[in-house]
């Protein structure tokens, strides 16, 4: 049975082939333009737009900020529909925004939102619904769209782990007002730190570029409040070279996962429930156990061997010490204490892939 080491974790950054990433980095040392919008971020914005199939990707500096512009740039006020099973900096930019969060519980199979409990939840403030496609799986757009139009409230998608996700085969990230992504390390694409808007709407694109440059135009001319956002030269250049391996990447990743469905004992785990109008990620690998109690002793057990998967996202956010709005959430509550994230990177070996399994399937008989 495997020993890892080193450790084996959740995730583990990809780095492409250095003379690849060294070629667009000579670029940089032949210009000296290591930041303010350069040629290597205006390339990697063309080329994401173009991949992804969306019309406006502006980068930034990270996946937080690309929520906190996208606030600022809809001009949200009062309170905003959000859901309690995400990564903290779901909630928290809502928070630094001066929003009130509202959570809205999720549904049990797809861990996304459920789109019946948001009606009951808008109050007279409600400006906004802030959704996640957690783990890569796509939130009930369509349902969604159809509240937020009834109540004239806007959508932006926090679609931090959604890279590359079509639904009924165009790009996710079309859906919403703005859609946000996060492209850091441990993410399928990154560009070490780093993230994205993405909007169709040309006034609020070019409002975002306003906001993510301290609201300057042009030599001069400083037109509204502005912060410092941007993504930088050495940042775009990671992203390029990864991204001329993105096929390669997905391939591997998507073994991996095949593996983990076929050999997991479905007596043992469930899955993730997919929506079936979208496309996988890949990007994690979450497991449900039937208890707590049972997480912990394969995660325990899976230590001691050197492997170190991930409790995401743990704990629920509604139960976050900042959160001034309670109220309970069952399902995430439940669902939060229960999930495991197995490691899922290229370069992982299948056999180590099926070591794992093995050490899962045999949670039952752990004590
Ligand atoms: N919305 C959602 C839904 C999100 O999930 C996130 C971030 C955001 C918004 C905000 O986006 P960003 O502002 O971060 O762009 C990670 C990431 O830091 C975070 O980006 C991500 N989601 C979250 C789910 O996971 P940690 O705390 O797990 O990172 P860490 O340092 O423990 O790394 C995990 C494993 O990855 C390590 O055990 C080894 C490997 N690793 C890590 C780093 C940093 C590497 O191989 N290389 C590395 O450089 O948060």
């Amino acid at each position: 049975m495997l020993f890892s080491d080193p450790p084996m974790t959740v995730t583990k950054t990809y780095l492409p082939d250095r003379s690849k990433l060294d070629a667009y980095i000579d670029r940089i040392y032949a210009t000296h333009h290591v930041t303010n919008y350069g040629p290597l971020v205006r390339e990697l914005e063309v080329r994401l737009a173009a991949y992804l199939g969306v019309k406006h990707l502006i980068l930034v500096a990270n996946g937080t900020l690309a929520l906190q512009l996208a606030y600022q740039a809809l001009d949200l006020c009062g309170s905003v529909i959000t859901t309690p099973f995400s990564f903290p900096a779901t909630t928290s930019t809502l928070v630094w925004a001066g929003l009130d969060p509202i959570f809205a519980d999720i549904d049990e199979g797809s861990w996304t939102m459920a789109v019946s409990n948001i009606e009951a939840l808008i109050r007279p403030d409600t400006k906004a619904i802030v959704p996640v496609h957690v783990f890569g799986n796509a939130c009930e757009v369509e349902a969604i769209k159809t509240v937020a139009d009834r109540y004239q409230l806007k959508v932006i998608y926090d679609g931090a782990h959604a890279f590359g996700v079509t639904h009924k085969g165009v790009s996710l990230l079309n859906w919403g007002d703005i859609s946000t992504v996060s492209f850091h390390a441990t993410k399928l694409f990154h560009t070490v730190e780093g993230g994205a808007l993405i909007t169709s709407d040309d006034a609020v694109a070019s409002h975002i570029r306003l906001l993510l440059n301290f609201g300057i135009s042009g030599p001069g001319q400083v037109v509204q409040l502005g912060i410092n956002a941007k993504m930088n030269e050495f940042e775009a250049a990671m992203g390029l070279a990864v991204l001329d391996d993105i096929e390669t990447i997905k391939q591997a990743r998507e073994q991996v996962w095949t593996i983990y469905h076929e050999r997991l004992d479905r007596s043992v785990i469930s899955f993730q429930v997919p929506n079936s109008d979208a496309t996988q990620t890949y990007g994690y690998l979450p497991v449900l156990f039937p208890s707590e109690a049972h997480l912990v002793r394969v995660e325990q057990a899976l230590n001691e061997r050197g492997v170190f998967p991930r409790r995401y996202f743990y704990p629920s956010l509604h139960t976050l010490p900042y959160i001034t709005h309670r109220s309970d959430m069952p399902i995430s509550q439940a669902i939060s204490q229960r999930i495991l994230c197995l490691p899922m990177y290229v370069g992982l070996s299948l056999d180590q892939v099926r070591d794992i399994c093995d050490i899962v399937n045999g949670g039952n008989r752990l004590s």
